[in-house]
């Protein structure tokens, strides 16, 4: 796999050093996968049935010119995802905005790292996940890790762990908290009581890192009034993490000449995901860490571009460059950009749950670009019914997906190797793809199926640009000036090798590896702590639904497994949804290691197999969320929302137990 520009090789590329995961090395088996969309399909009696280019294009161009005549613009929606590169989340929001003039366009980013961009946002004044390039992390005396468990979501990540003491924060003892010198262990969803017992010892212990506090950051005095009262021993009975366990993360933290504090998907993917986030950003500022040289705080990412995908605009209340769709300049920028009135842009639109659960009484049709939302939206029963209210779903991709095979309209289009683009990795570093196969016939890319829509619904060819370096070009001037500005990134110094960081605000400008060295991102130059207290989960276990459930990923499976399923080796090895529990909890529930459960929550049920396991929490139960229909881990998850980030709780509910 060609991983940047033809001077660096891929296993001399820093942030995995050649390394895949199994997932990576059988990735290129879905490319000729006999499961491949080769003809657009379309909805007729019932069935889908393979059509032409024309046939299909015509077909949802005319009903997207109905619908927005009789019902308005906000009738059609968008919806995106993570995996796309950033030219097609460019063009996206662009098409959205301009062609369809909808609102109504989120992705599925917002299920993913939003809590992180929200909290970062909020403590630094920029969003750029790891502000600094990975490899630092190799120098790190000691590493917090929270609410991740990458040495199955991210196996060539861990080598930048081994240098350091890690200390990892997990209900579950995951391989990744095998590896570690300390493994916090808290109920789900207590994350912030646990943050703020940490921080309590680290000032009440002698380590508050005083000067840093007084000369780089504000609002410790009000952190510190809430942090005061969640003294270990009081947080220990709300998390069930000892006391001394507290004192000693933050001896371990404080001792070290380096260190950094990381946060996954376990802690953010919560009503109070942006808090949680917060909270450890909060602990990371106490002990002196963000913007010091080899020291640090970072998100994990998730998707490929789980980074740039969050910046150029599929997201409902942004705009290219991560500017804000609020905010007049920016509209007036981006306007003159796409050569539109800068009143012509609607404003920001739903969340993707919010969007999600509109559907029907709100918009009549839906575009899906990037995402199995069948699979992985919480809440899934009632997700599916809200699709079946559209009077048109289109679906984009090269597989069937559960979503795509509930569609009126599936377009065929090109995969990663086929087709160039860029990614922006989670240290903000912009990567270059170039096209290693040629496509099959039949399929198309995302760009050219977005421009020859944009033509039917009456654009100009010229503003829909299906060249992804030309698309490229057009992004780098609607990005100049934005919190990430990209417009020194060039294709040819890509191609040329070069390491560029954004924010790279010219061609000659050398990019942003470290962005916080000197000043954070406030108009100030310093980072606000935030005075978050814990609330606990949106649904706490009870006499009806007394354990907790959590649901996240196992090493072979990617995402909602509609590329990964198809894979043998994969599914051999990971066939079907289990549930993972202590067997003490099992036996009270009348289950045996290997047969089946229903697992119940309020929302609804799911089958799973029995998988015993010792070092579980007595309260706690485990699914990943890799399978469809019956085997949806997502037919239980709890959409409450995050009020800063919209991010949905799937990382706790309340559930029981019974044999199926
Ligand atoms: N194999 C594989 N790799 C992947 C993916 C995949 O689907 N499969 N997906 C990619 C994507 S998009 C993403 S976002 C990343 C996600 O990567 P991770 O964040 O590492 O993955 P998860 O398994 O969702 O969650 C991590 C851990 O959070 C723990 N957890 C659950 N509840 C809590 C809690 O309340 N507090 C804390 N502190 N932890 C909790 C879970 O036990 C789990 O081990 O992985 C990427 N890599
Ligand atoms: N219960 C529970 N649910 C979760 C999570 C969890 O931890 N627990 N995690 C959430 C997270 S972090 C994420 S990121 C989401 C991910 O879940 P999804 O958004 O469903 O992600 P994928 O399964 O990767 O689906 C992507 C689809 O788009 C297709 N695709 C890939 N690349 C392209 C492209 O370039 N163009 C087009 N048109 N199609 C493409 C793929 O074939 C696939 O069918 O799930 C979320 N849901
Ligand atoms: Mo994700």
């Amino acid at each position: 796999m060609r991983l940047t520009g033809s001077t660096v090789s891929a296993r001399d590329f820093p942030t995995n050093r050649g390394g895949l995961c199994q997932k990576g090395w059988t990735s290129a088996e879905l490319l000729s996968t006999p499961a491949r969309l080769t003809s657009p399909l379309l909805r007729r009696d019932g069935r889908l049935h393979p059509v032409s280019w024309d046939t299909a294009l015509d077909f949802v161009a005319n009903t997207l010119r109905d619908l927005r005549a009789s019902s308005g613009a906000d009738s059609v929606a968008v919806f995106g995802g993570g995996g796309l590169t950033n030219e097609k989340a460019y063009l996206l929001g662009k098409f959205a905005r301009v062609a369809l003039g909808t609102a109504q366009i989120d992705y599925n980013g917002r299920f993913c790292m939003s809590s992180a961009a929200a909290a970062g946002t909020r403590a630094f004044g920029l969003d750029r996940g790891m502000p600094f390039p990975v490899t630092d992390l190799a120098a790190s005396d000691a590493i917090l890790l929270v609410g991740a468990n990458p040495a199955e979501t991210m196996p060539p990540f861990t080598q930048h762990l081994a240098g350091a003491r890690l200390i990892v924060v997990d209900p579950r003892r995951t391989a990744t908290a095998e590896r570690a010198d300390l493994h916090l262990r808290p109920r789900p969803g207590t994350d912030v009581a646990l943050a703020l017992g940490i921080l309590h010892a680290v000032v009440a212990d002698g380590h508050l890192a005083k000067d840093y506090v007084d000369e780089r950051t504000s609002g410790f005095d009000a952190a510190w009034r809430v942090a005061a009262a969640w003294w270990p021993e009081r947080v220990e009975r709300v998390t069930g993490v000892p006391a001394n366990d507290q004192h000693r993360a933050a001896d371990m933290l404080a001792q070290a000449g380096s260190a950094h504090v990381l946060t996954g998907r376990g802690t953010e993917q919560h009503a109070t995901g942006t808090d949680s986030v917060s909270a450890w950003i909060n602990l990371a500022l106490a002990l002196g860490l963000p913007g010091r040289p080899g020291s640090g705080y970072g998100c994990l990412t998730g998707q490929g571009n789980g980074q740039g995908g969050r910046e150029h605009g599929q997201k409902a209340d942004q705009l290219p460059g991560y500017r804000k769709i609020t905010d007049p300049a920016a509209r007036e920028h981006v306007a003159g950009v796409w050569g539109v009135p800068a009143e012509s842009l609607p404003g920001p639109g739903r969340s993707a749950y919010e969007l999600l659960d509109s559907l029907g009484d709100g918009p009549k049709a839906l575009l899906v670009f990037g995402s199995n939302i069948l699979v992985s939206a919480p809440r899934s029963a009632h997700v599916a019914d809200r699709l079946s209210t559209l009077d048109l779903l289109v679906v984009a991709d090269f597989v069937l997906s559960e979503t795509a095979a509930a569609a009126d309209v599936v377009f065929p289009v090109t995969q990663w190797a086929e087709e160039a683009g860029t990614m922006t990795n989670l240290e903000g570093r912009v990567l270059l793809r170039e096209p290693a196969v040629t496509p099959p016939d039949g399929v198309r890319g995302d760009l050219e199926l977005l421009r020859e829509l944009a033509i039917r619904l009456g654009q100009p060819a010229e503003r829909f640009p299906a060249d992804p370096e030309v698309v490229f070009d057009e992004l780098r001037r609607a990005a100049a000036g934005g919190p990430a500005d990209y417009s020194g990134v060039t294709y040819q110094r890509l191609r040329a090798g070069e390491a560029l960081h954004w924010p790279v605000p010219g061609t000659d400008h050398p990019g942003s590896p470290r962005v916080f060295l000197d000043r954070f991102a406030h108009p100030d130059g310093r980072a606000r702590f935030a005075a978050v207290d814990h609330t606990g989960p949106a649904e706490p276990a009870d006499a009806e639904f007394p354990l907790l459930a959590t649901t996240g990923r196992v090493l072979q499976h990617y995402q909602s497994g509609a590329q990964t399923r198809l894979v043998a080796e994969l599914t051999e090895a990971e066939p079907e949804v289990f549930v993972q529990v202590h067997p003490d909890t099992a036996a009270r529930a009348g289950l045996a290691d290997g047969g089946y459960a229903t697992v119940s929550s309020r929302r609804g049920r799911t089958r799973a197999k029995v998988r015993c396991d010792a070092t579980m929490r007595l309260d706690t139960v485990f699914l990943p969320f890799h399978f469809p229909g019956a085997q949806r881990a997502n037919l239980i998850t709890n959409p409450a929302l995050d009020p800063h980030s919209r991010m949905p709780e799937f990382k706790v509910c309340a559930v029981r137990l019974a044999a199926a």
